[in-house]
């Protein structure tokens, strides 16, 4: 692991290296802005989903390529453990409060697992939604933490957003098609904000982050420049939001 840079011209550069470049049309309303505060290359082969650990201090991400499993990273981006399992093609990590386990998504499979620190896999759970392309299904998952319930989202063909409850039922199932300033090409992260009570969805195609509330309407959005943003997780105590790069196996930090 190495810190690339902090200098911000240097930080745009590395954005575009990353495969971001800007479009003027879509300058976020005034005041929603990001501040990249660092760039840490992680030693993870395509870090594809991002959450933040119960201590505050760690955060896990998951690997897409088959069998990695998941990793422990600290908020500089280096490995503390990796914890491989038989994984196919995970796209999406969360730490359950209730008991400190990780809820992870396969992709191409459309299943929710659950699996203990030590990567024994206590259920594999199928979700049922359209499987209309293999590489287009579940990419993120997070918890409310107010209520316990789960949140999430399929890429796209359809877009959508699930809760979910403790049983992995599915109570309700929103298709997320927003335009304008918070239109979503693909959806490919989500993270519970318990702060403001809202969820962060970062978009891989449309490189930014739509906030929602909890009745699904979009309260505000971010350009990351980020392409293959594939994972998010917001620290809202310390007001810091971050994302992981799947291409160039980056994490990218924000103030917001
Ligand atoms: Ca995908
Ligand atoms: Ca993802």
């Amino acid at each position: 692991m190495r810190v690339l840079t902090f200098l911000p011209l240097l930080l745009a550069g590395l954005i575009a290296g990353c495969g971001g470049s800007s479009d003027s049309a879509d300058t976020p309303p005034p005041g929603q802005s990001l501040a990249l505060l660092a760039v840490y290359d992680i030693a993870v082969s395509d870090p594809s989903g991002l959450a933040l650990d119960y201590d505050g201090v760690h955060l896990w991400t998951v690997s897409d390529d088959p069998g990695m499993g998941m990793y422990q990273l600290t908020r500089q981006g280096e490995v503390v453990r990796h914890v491989p399992f038989a994984s196919d093609d995970l796209e999406g990590i969360v730490v359950d409060p209730a008991n400190l386990t990780l809820w992870v998504v396969e992709e191409r499979l459309r299943q929710i697992l659950n699996v203990t620190r030590d990567g024994v896999i206590l259920s594999r759970t199928a979700v049922d939604v359209p499987a209309n392309r293999p590489n287009d299904g579940l990419e993120g998952i997070t918890i409310n933490t107010r209520t316990g319930d789960f949140f999430v989202v399929n890429e796209k063909n359809p877009r959508l957003l699930l809760r979910l409850d403790r049983d992995l039922e599915i109570l309700e199932t929103v298709p997320i098609d927003f335009t304008g300033p918070f239109a979503m090409g693909d959806l490919s992260g989500i993270s519970y904000d318990p702060v403001e009570n809202m969820l962060w969805i970062i978009s891989d195609e449309s490189r930014r982050i739509v906030v929602i509330d909890m009745q699904y309407n979009p309260v505000r959005v971010y350009q990351t420049g980020i392409v293959k943003g594939e994972g998010i997780a917001v620290d809202p105590d310390n007001r810091r939001v971050y994302a992981v790069c799947d291409e160039e196996s980056r994490l990218y930090v924000y103030a917001y």
